[in-house]
């Protein structure tokens, strides 16, 4: 059980859990059109086992009794993703209708249960064939991503009780075109420079779509960390700043104050789109919320390998079961900086959990989000306005590159038999939300 008590977040306070349309849906079928992710996974070593998300949690059939979970253990609010590729299978164009009759079904059964629908545009299941046109390279895709914002707009906004655009952009950039651990699995510079650029370009005209078909309370769901240097040495603290910009400030400063952080824009220099200043008004339009995705910090050093700058190593903190550190004084670090030092809208923590070892008694899980959400109260009490917590996640589910092989559920998939049994960190949850929404 958890140490605190609701009451103190306040009365307002939103408790939700997240997930993403592929680490979920299966039904792969049903008018669904291919994504990156499908022939990303189907392509050797670039998945552990070779694991897709074919079937995942068939959640696109087992969606009431999911639906019925997030109810029962006492939650506010469900944040979810549209699978670009299930409404629109060739990414512009013809509308899979039985797509829409799906997510219709899903909002409208959120609602019936009392459950808030938070909505994401893009958890990383882009349209293979918008890959075919070069995906988040291409600049054309500001214009696609507009209009598959505005199709969500007509079909389900005055349903959704908030909007983000993108779901963590360093990674659909930086972790995916320089990386290349994720789909498309590119590892290239100016691939890179193009899609973190594009990625909120896109994102802002997809803001102004939004808007313009009506739709409230709009946002973005960033993936951040505590940068902190190995030693106090001068080179260190300089590789913390390059790993910070790259990874925390180009988000933040691109959307908050209309420029990137001049480490980044040096060093990307040659690669970068032409006149790109000139859509900074578009990256940096007002928001009503921003989501802010907190799982561990960034620990850097100065880096030895060529055209390098940086190098990321492992601390000696205490370790989930996907190998990251365990450190709760970051996220409470991480919400007064932003709340300080960019933007004083609504914050949100839109995923925290952990990955832990297969088993349904998971007191390490429990002792994470424990601590975790004294990190948010900590920072509620110096001043940040965080209104929500959105716990990653409510299944066990298709962790990309790492397949089936990371669990990150309150709920224990057998993949199966597609039985879910809560675990102990879901009854901990529904024993501080139960009879309080
Ligand atoms: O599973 C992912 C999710 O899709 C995005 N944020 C991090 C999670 C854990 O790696």
């Amino acid at each position: 059980m958890f140490s605190f008590d609701r009451r103190d977040f306040g009365p307002d306070f939103t408790f939700g859990v997240a997930t993403a349309a592929y680490q979920i849906e299966g039904g792969q079928g049903h008018g669904r059109g291919p994504s990156i992710w499908d022939t990303f996974s189907a392509t050797p070593g670039n998945v552990h086992n070779g694991d897709t998300g074919l079937h995942a949690c068939n959640h696109y059939e087992l969606w009431p009794a999911d639906l019925d979970l997030i109810r029962d253990g006492g939650f506010d609010a469900y944040r979810f993703s549209f699978a670009w590729p299930r409404l629109i299978p060739q990414g512009t164009g013809a509308i899979n209708i039985e797509g829409v009759d799906f997510y219709d079904r899903l909002i409208d059964g959120m609602l019936e249960r009392g459950i808030k629908p938070y909505a994401t545009l893009y958890h990383w299941d882009l349209p293979s064939t918008l890959q075919d046109r070069g995906g988040w390279m291409n600049r054309d895709i500001a214009h696609w991503f507009a209009d598959y914002a505005t199709l969500i707009a007509q079909k389900f906004g005055d349903r959704l009780a908030a909007t983000a655009t993108i779901n963590e952009p360093w990674c659909v950039a930086f972790l995916s075109h320089f990386l290349g651990v994720h789909a498309p699995g590119y590892r290239d510079l100016r691939a890179t420079a193009r899609a973190m650029h594009h990625v909120l370009f896109a994102h802002g005209q997809a803001i102004d779509a939004l808007r313009a078909e009506g739709t409230k309370n709009l946002g973005i769901v960033l993936n951040l960390e505590k940068s902190e240097p190995m030693t106090q040495s001068a080179d260190d603290i300089a590789a913390c700043n390059f790993g910070d910009a790259a990874f925390n400030r180009w988000y933040l400063d691109g959307l908050f104050k209309g420029r990137y952080p001049k480490e980044m824009t040096e060093w990307l220099a040659p690669y970068l789109p032409e006149n790109y200043q000139a859509d900074m008004e578009v990256v940096s339009r007002p928001l009503d919320w921003l989501g802010i995705n907190y799982y561990t910090r960034g620990l850097y050093r100065a880096s030895n390998v060529p055209g390098m700058p940086v190098e990321q190593v492992k601390g000696p903190l205490e370790l989930t079961d996907i190998g990251w550190e365990i450190y709760p004084q970051g996220l409470s670090d991480l919400l007064v900086r932003v709340s300080n030092d960019y933007t004083k809208i609504p914050l949100y923590v839109t995923e925290n959990g952990m990955a832990e070892v297969e088993g349904e008694d998971d007191p390490r899980r429990v002792k994470y989000y424990d601590d975790h959400l004294k990190a948010v109260l900590a920072a509620r009490e110096a001043g940040a306005d965080v209104r929500g917590y959105f716990a990653w996640s409510l299944l066990d589910n298709y962790e990309w590159a790492e397949g089936y092989n990371k669990r990150f559920g309150l709920v224990h998939v057998d993949y199966e038999t597609q039985q879910r049994t809560p675990k102990a960190s879901y009854r901990s949850f529904q024993g501080l939300l139960h009879n309080t929404r």
